[in-house]
């Protein structure tokens, strides 16, 4: 997670706001990264202004400890904290073309949860489909090592459940809307191709790193 600490800021795009086209408009990222995402960073510096010993907490950190913050502070810090996190991985997390299909120890591990890779996109894309209201549909590491398909609601992680994030698709309408606008299945059936295998990959490697270390 780059800038994982106050001051927050924006990391761009690591790629052209058009290069996930046709899959994903270069309007819905502009909006999705320069407004939406944009949004979160300046909320979450404007609730942590005045909060100097929470400045020092890692982004992880504010969200897993969430209830241990301040009463007055604590939706506010998950609601817009929890924005940056899962949309910095988001964006992260796609690539123009794909990679295709997982790769390296994820892909493995996805064979041993789930007989094959077919199966696993298509009860991950199920869980997505399914999901009521905004949210995000999560590949996870449990507590335990075992890869989970888990949902949440608005804008809230797998952290304080101990579970380390590996994949995530935005269920938000303002991912989507533009280009789609009801048709949810229509975009992650557009988004599934456009997943960074590689970054996924290292996700997994750093989440059995967190959870062998707990
Ligand atoms: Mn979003």
């Amino acid at each position: 997670m780059p800038a994982s600490q106050y001051p927050y800021t924006t990391p761009p795009l690591p790629y052209a706001y058009d290069a996930l086209e046709p899959a994903i408009s270069q309007e819905t990222m502009h909006y999705h990264h320069d407004k939406h995402l944009q949004g979160y960073v300046e909320q979450l510096n404007a609730v942590l202004i005045r909060q100097l010993p929470y400045q020092e907490w890692t982004l992880e950190q504010l969200l897993y400890y969430n209830t241990s913050l301040p009463i007055p502070i604590q939706a506010a810090v998950k609601n817009n904290g929890g924005g940056v996190y899962n949309h910095t991985l988001f964006f992260a997390l796609m690539t123009p073309g794909g990679a295709g299909s997982p790769v390296g120890a994820l892909a493995r591990a996805i064979l041993q949860e789930y007989s094959t890779a077919e199966d696993f996109q298509r009860a991950f894309l199920a869980r997505a489909r399914g999901q009521f209201g905004s949210g995000y549909t999560f590949l996870a590491l449990s507590p335990t090592c075992r890869l989970r398909i888990l949902t949440t609601a608005n804008q809230d992680t797998p952290l304080p459940w101990n579970c380390c994030p590996i994949l995530l698709v935005d269920n938000w309408e303002h991912a989507y809307y533009l280009q789609y606008q009801n048709r949810r299945a229509e975009y992650l059936q557009a988004w599934w191709p456009l997943i960074n295998w590689d970054i996924a990959e290292e996700n997994y490697q750093r989440a059995l790193l967190q959870q062998h270390g707990t």
